[in-house]
């Protein structure tokens, strides 16, 4: 049984995020998510749109997600990989290109999955904020 962990916001939930949550979810057997805090992502300079416990509430529904946890800092990964009991990390490949996570091979597979084109929850936004997609 290979068990899998990914990280992320999943505000205003879109196909790119059912995608990388389907893929991650099919190299196991069961998939844990750690959904950013309100607070975690306010240090990032970041403010979602759906507060922290809507968003887990919405990520827990998803099929191929097994069990949601609370990202609250950069530093948890290594203890959520052992208390998990985690196999592989699977992260958006906009970190391919960063050694930020390179530590986490000690402890598990790291494994970056290209991201959806085309879509994003600032796009949308962006797209929303213009008068004419308001008043479709
Ligand atoms: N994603 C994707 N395709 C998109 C948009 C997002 O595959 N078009 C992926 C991202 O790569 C990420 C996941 O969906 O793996 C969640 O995206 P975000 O909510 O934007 O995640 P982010 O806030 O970047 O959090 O420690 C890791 C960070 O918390 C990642």
């Amino acid at each position: 049984m290979k068990r899998v962990l990914t990280y992320g916001t999943f505000d205003l939930l879109h196909h790119g995020h059912i995608r990388i949550l389907r893929r991650a979810r099919e190299m196991g057997d069961y998939l844990v998510v750690a959904v950013s805090t309100d607070e975690f992502n306010a240090g990032k300079g970041k403010k979602s749109y759906m507060d922290y416990a809507t968003r887990a509430e919405i990520v827990a529904a998803i099929r191929y997600v097994d069990k949601v946890i609370p990202e609250r800092s950069w530093e948890q990964k290594v203890e959520d990989i052992v208390d998990n009991d985690i196999d592989i990390v699977v992260m958006g490949d906009d970190w391919a290109d960063s050694d930020r996570f390179d530590y986490l091979r000690d402890y598990c597979e790291l494994v970056f999955l290209p991201r959806t084109e085309g879509v994003s929850t600032t796009e949308i936004k962006e797209d929303l904020r213009r008068e004419g997609k308001l008043l479709d």
